[in-house]
């Protein structure tokens, strides 16, 4: 007997309705709700879900106890490679400065660029699969993960190599992005038509050839890429094949939810400053918006405009943004309390946002993203009886049990090692 083979019973199950695209509008509040059912997993994928399910003889038993029970989620923007840490700008901060001051004046950015060139291998390995251990036991189970913080051909495989050889020691699943276009390195300060260069004929086309990255993403923001130049690098990573992200519109809008709309991107994160006329666009061209509200905390600054977005019909997803700088956070139940208090985000929205939409934000919804038969068995246990008490009760873990292609790997707080 495959020891994938299990019965979970007595599960108050939640999921998004998946309809073979991201959920809209009014749908994005619309779950299936199967109280007392059974999910039946084999082969690691669902095999049966219902209340109706015969268990077959053999199958383990785990018994949820009438808790509530969810997909897996997706967690679909983060930067969780990187090495050091910035606790040193909390008092630049406090004096006054800015993120993008911080970034001008060669911090930010480029003091993890230096942390995470210095850093070996093993202590990257390491550094990575902490935060990813941490995100699994938060009931994440697939990340997708930005390079960006090597900003040279070697340094930026380097990241990429990491998160690879992470994602095969932990039981979860990465989605690779590549995103030398995450800042003007130090050493081409004052240059950036050689850097992007450089960027164009010798990393874009080595990344492509390591096979170690399926998107590529840009920080097009003022002062870092503009929409010309976002444009030049997201038209080449299209030809490599690569598939598409943007940093857009994050403090100014400078029209990168219009560029993203224009280049249909598979997402287009952040958004806080977008114009209306890009929102609309991207509703139209069916990109995802990806909304960091742990950052607008962290930064002390304005909330995307998340319920108009709903209403034009952009289907929305939330992520961490766990990131050194502007989100040192890995914990998502806290970004669904603030999309609940700050998005006014209902409770069937959030869910929605960080499963099924997310999944889709990372091309990944005929994997993951909700409960359905043949699709990864990827589940959350959660020690609560229903959705919205996770949102109620924050700041604390409410994980019981992770399952991740039908294998119990988080119980009692810790990830399960084979
Ligand atoms: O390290 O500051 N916004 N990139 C764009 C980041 C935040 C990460 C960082
Ligand atoms: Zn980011």
């Amino acid at each position: 007997m495959n020891n994938t083979c299990l019965a979970l019973i007595h599960a108050n199950i939640v999921t998004p309705l998946d309809k073979g695209r991201p959920a809209t509008g009014k749908e994005q509040s619309e779950l299936k709700k199967i109280n007392n059912g059974t999910i039946l997993i084999e082969d690691g994928k669902i095999k049966a879900i219902g209340t109706d399910v015969d268990i077959p003889e053999g199958y383990i038993i785990v018994d949820a106890e009438g808790r509530l029970v969810t997909p897996g989620l997706v967690d679909p923007h983060t930067h969780v490679v990187h090495g050091g840490s910035r606790e040193h700008e909390i008092p630049l901060k406090l004096r006054g400065a800015s993120y993008m001051e911080i970034h001008q004046a060669g911090g930010g950015i480029n003091s993890t660029v230096t942390a995470t060139r210095e850093a070996t291998d093993s202590e990257l390995f390491k550094k990575t699969c902490q935060a990813l251990e941490t995100m699994l036991c938060l009931g994440v189970t697939t990340v997708e993960s930005k390079s960006g913080y090597g900003l040279n051909t070697l340094d930026e495989l380097k990241m990429l190599r990491i998160a690879h050889q992470v994602e095969e020691y932990l039981p979860i699943d990465l989605v690779h992005t590549f995103m030398g276009a995450h800042a003007i390195p130090m050493e081409y300060r004052g240059q950036p038509d050689a850097y992007i260069e450089y960027l164009l004929t010798d990393m874009m086309p080595q990344i492509k050839d390591s096979q170690l990255a399926e998107f590529c993403d840009v920080f097009c923001e003022e002062g870092v890429f503009d929409v010309t130049q976002t444009e030049a690098i997201l038209q080449a990573a299209k030809q490599y094949g690569f598939k598409l992200k943007l940093h857009a519109d994050e403090i100014v809008p400078i029209g990168g939810a219009e560029l993203a709309a224009r280049l249909q991107a598979v997402s287009a994160d952040h958004l806080m400053a977008a114009s209306e006329q890009g929102l609309q666009d991207m509703a139209k061209a069916g990109v995802v918006a990806v909304v960091l509200p742990g950052t607008s905390f962290y930064l002390g600054k304005n909330y995307a405009r998340a319920r108009e977005m709903i209403n034009l019909n952009v289907p929305l997803a939330l992520a961490t943004d766990y990131n050194p700088g502007s989100c040192p956070s890995e914990n998502i139940q806290l970004v669904m309390t603030l999309a609940y208090l700050y998005l006014r985000l209902y409770p069937e929205e959030i869910l929605t946002a960080c499963t099924l939409n997310a999944a889709y934000a990372v091309d990944r919804a005929a994997q993951v993203g909700s409960l359905d038969t043949g699709k990864q068995a990827d589940i959350v246990i959660w020690e609560a009886d229903n959705l919205d008490y996770i949102l109620y009760h924050f700041g604390i873990n409410h994980v019981h049990q992770v399952i991740k292609g039908g294998k119990i790997v988080v119980q009692e707080g810790n990830v399960v090692h084979e």
